[in-house]
């Protein structure tokens, strides 16, 4: 078991477009596990292999309180069930400290494999819906950030510069 490292914005690695996984093996099982610590270690409630620089198409998540609901989402397809949006107030463990309202699809369909490669569908609405969709924008190198003014973008990015800086 090992925690993983987080990149946090303005880290350009975090624009990887992460590739899918093709081999099902001991190693990404592992990796799988590591992730999942990293995550309940933060906290978090999901977390993207790209934040912790591994570039392949694989999130975890929990929204329960007591770690008592692991998921894994190996190469996941986002299908949008629902017309209607709704925002929420989102943060990341790759733009620690920050949280900002953001708008997305309501009610998805996720078409996603096992660790052992074996297809699965769920269908998620409320937080669930909005962590996938947040997940699978880290696999496609996009943060919330990306949707907020180039203002307020550039604020938070200036100060988590000056925050690595004082940390270095
Ligand atoms: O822990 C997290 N909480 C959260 C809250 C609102 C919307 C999205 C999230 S995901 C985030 C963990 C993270 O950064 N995942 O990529
Ligand atoms: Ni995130």
């Amino acid at each position: 078991m090992a925690l993983l490292p987080i990149l946090e914005f303005p880290d350009t690695r975090l624009r990887t477009v992460a590739k899918p996984v093709t081999v099902f093996d001991d190693a990404l099982a592992q990796l799988a596990k590591d992730m999942l610590e990293t995550m309940y270690a933060a906290p978090g409630i999901g977390l993207a292999a790209s934040q912790v620089n591994h570039h392949i198409r694989m999130l975890v998540l929990d929204l329960s309180e007591d770690q008592s609901a692991p998921q894994i989402l190996i190469n996941p397809q986002i299908e949008k069930v629902s017309a209607e949006t709704k925002t929420y107030d989102e943060g990341c463990l790759s733009v620690p400290g920050f949280y900002e309202t953001v708008e997305r699809t309501d009610v998805i369909r996720v078409t996603a494999q096992d660790l052992q490669g074996k297809p699965f569908t769920l269908e998620a609405d409320g937080l669930l819906s909005v962590c996938i969709q947040h997940e699978v924008d880290h696999l496609d190198g996009k943060l919330f950030v990306d949707y907020l003014s180039s203002l307020k973008r550039n604020r938070i990015k200036t100060k988590l510069e000056k925050l690595h800086r004082a940390n270095a």
